[in-house]
């Protein structure tokens, strides 16, 4: 039978033990990667799990966003990661070595493999060919011991893309089309596997900016088969070896087909507070300017930062515009070293940080008030730059370097003629700031600072729970909306107790005494809750300060599973007026859980004061029903550690 690229991949890491094949995907995961912001949560889970050593072909453990040590949480995060990584086999990437994402695709990233990765930007990966999924730290740390990933089966979507780019139209504005087209909804319970004669223009690294996008598409994941240009790219980065071919077969079945007509695209410009708000840049051109950062994960290759270097080649940033360039990793600022770029951007007036996620997640640069900053980024959420009135714009590195030196939102191509920078023969390899885990590991003792707090363990889930309508919501609820992460609090990530005080604390400041001073809680949201980042806490949290359900039209895929994952019931509306029936500080009782668990009865009830009923679905799959039972992912794993 002809398959895709994403069958080809699925078929060959399939779990035997599938447990429910009509519904779950159980996926063997060959390759993890954690980041330090998910990854001490990662760590401390897999600790409470007491497994000697990873059962993965490799697992990576990076340090690339809580890199501003203004005291000392982070650097003990660091140390914490270093030696637990050292003492259970997992490379650990040190600060300095660039973003996970860019990293990875350089120096690990294998096609036809399967990758787990406790960021919501792992399919970046993707771009390489490999089946790369963003998950919770939990999910990450039981594939680490060798355990399958289960997933939704998700439906495939063939992004054909024909012909090719005009000059100055990018990468990024292939994804923010596609954005615009299917918001960041559309992805939702798909994978986008791209095809056409207009994948093969695109390089590696410029796939890889699509794929990571992916991400705010909310689909599971996006690849583009492995072909010839995936071969150049691996040969530049002298891991030619690892290469092989992986095509869809003529006549492969997709779920859907969307076309992008290359030739067509102009420059794009995500607007304020989401990336699907996108218009064309030669709309809204003309717009003054405070700041622009050039970096992350999406757009920090060396190819990306060649083109902004050309760009400033000789000029100078406009008076008015702060200009910062984070390179997105340790190669890519060697070689912008080597060969002068490094001295553009330093002469033009750059600001150059160091390797790392830096402004994109909120860690410095924070905008003036009510500042306008236009980024490279893939993510605009009202608050997230640090700035809670800054407007964030997304952008192409092309229009993002002509619009700093202009001062305005500037089309690019009113610039002039078009600059065209071809991947790198051969790429300048160093590996110096990777560890590798050494094989006696007896020695090795994990090193925990103060700001490593123990994780305590969620209780079994109860018959009848009851309580108050905690919050109600409306649509689009984004992970930093629920667990904020600025540079005052991403030091805490591994102190639940101190970051369960700013739970919603933007939306609700006094969410989190409310929550304190009630025994449980319910959530109630609009559609799409749960957006954004993989980061965990945006569930765990909530669970610590008693919320027991979340009650929403619909869910983004990580923070469901993250949710069950941590005891947390997530339900959905069965009709439509249940939401407007439903007010914040309503008493609530939830019955007979573990019995419509253990019946798979997916029609439940709520019922609230004045005894009005609300309809509510639970659609699980068998592996979640088990989860929920067991009070969540650790405790269900801890219980069957023997099998
Ligand atoms: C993000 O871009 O939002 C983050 C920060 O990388 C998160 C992870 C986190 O919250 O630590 C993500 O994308 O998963
Ligand atoms: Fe880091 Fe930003 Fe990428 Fe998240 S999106 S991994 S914060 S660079």
């Amino acid at each position: 039978m002809a398959k895709n690229v994403v069958e080809k991949i699925i078929d060959a890491h399939r779990f035997i033990d599938d447990q429910d094949p009509a519904n779950d995907l159980a996926l063997k995961i060959d390759y993890t990667l954690t980041q330090d912001s998910t990854g001490t949560l990662t760590y401390l889970q897999w600790e409470a799990l007491g497994i000697p050593k990873v059962k993965t072909k490799l697992s990576v453990a990076f340090v690339d966003h809580n890199t501003l040590q203004a005291g000392y949480e982070n650097a003990d995060d660091h140390r914490y990661l270093q030696t637990v990584a050292a003492k259970h086999g997992i490379y650990f990437s040190k600060p300095g070595n660039g973003i996970c994402h860019q990293v990875f695709l350089e120096r690990f990233a294998v096609p036809g493999a399967t990758l787990l990765g406790s960021d919501s930007h792992t399919p970046t990966a993707g771009g390489l060919g490999m089946l790369a999924i963003g998950a919770g730290g939990l999910n990450v740390a039981v594939s680490m011991a060798g355990k399958p990933y289960y997933l939704n089966k998700p439906k495939i979507c063939n992004v054909k893309l024909t012909g090719s780019l005009s000059p100055w139209v990018s990468a990024k504005d292939i994804i923010l089309e596609l954005l615009k087209r299917l918001t960041v909804k559309g992805g939702r319970g798909k994978i986008i596997e791209y095809s056409g004669d207009g994948i093969l223009g695109l390089s590696v690294p410029e796939r890889a900016t699509i794929t990571n996008m992916g991400a705010e598409l909310g689909s599971t994941t996006s690849i583009f088969p492995s072909d010839l240009e995936t071969k150049k790219f691996l040969k530049a980065q002298d891991r030619e070896d690892c290469w092989r071919e992986i095509t869809a077969d003529s006549g492969a079945y997709y779920d859907e087909e969307v076309i992008i007509e290359l030739d067509k695209l102009e420059p794009l410009i995500a607007q304020p507070h989401s990336p699907d708000n996108v218009v064309k840049v030669s709309e809204i051109s003309g717009m003054p300017i405070n700041q622009v950062i050039i970096g992350s994960c999406t757009n920090s290759s060396f190819q990306d930062l060649m083109k902004v270097a050309y760009i400033l080649r000789g000029k100078t940033v406009h008076p008015d515009v702060s200009l910062a360039i984070a390179p997105g990793s340790k190669q890519v600022l060697t070689m912008l070293a080597e060969n002068g770029g490094l001295l553009d951007m330093v002469n033009a007036g750059a600001r150059i940080l160091e390797s790392a996620c830096g402004p994109c997640i909120g860690m410095g640069q924070a905008p003036e008030t009510g500042g306008i900053s236009l980024r490279t980024n893939n993510r605009n959420f009202s608050g997230r730059s640090g700035t809670a009135d800054a407007k964030v714009f997304l952008v192409s590195p092309e229009t993002a370097a002509v619009s700093a030196l202009q001062g305005f939102i500037t089309d690019p191509r009113t610039w002039g003629e078009a600059i065209h920078v071809a991947m790198p023969e051969k790429f300048t390899i160093n590996d110096n700031l990777v560890l590798v885990p050494p094989e006696d590991t007896k020695d090795i003792e994990v090193i925990r600072g103060p700001n490593i707090i123990p994780l305590a363990i969620n209780e079994k889930m109860e018959e009848d729970i009851s309580g108050i309508v905690l919050l109600k919501v409306g649509d689009n609820i984004n992970t930093d909306d629920i667990m904020p992460s600025t540079a005052q609090l991403l030091p805490y990530r591994s102190n639940i107790p101190y970051l369960a005080n700013y739970c919603f604390s933007g939306l609700d400041k006094d969410f989190s005494a409310r929550a304190k001073s009630l025994k449980n809680g319910i959530i109630v949201a609009g559609e799409n809750y749960g957006q954004g980042s993989s980061r965990e806490h945006a569930a765990l949290i909530p669970r610590f300060l008693g919320v027991r359900a979340v009650l929403a039209k619909s869910f983004a895929r990580i923070h469901f599973d993250n949710l069950i994952n941590m005891g947390v019931i997530p339900l959905t509306f069965e009709n439509i007026d249940g939401y407007e029936k439903i007010a914040q500080g309503s008493d609530f009782v939830l019955g007979e859980i573990i019995t419509n668990l253990k019946l798979e009865n997916k029609n439940w009830t709520l019922r609230l004061e004045n005894d009005n009923l609300i309809r509510v679905r639970a659609d699980f799959t068998r592996n979640q029903v088990n989860l929920l039972i067991a009070g969540g992912l650790l405790n269900y794993t801890k219980s069957r550690k023997e099998d």
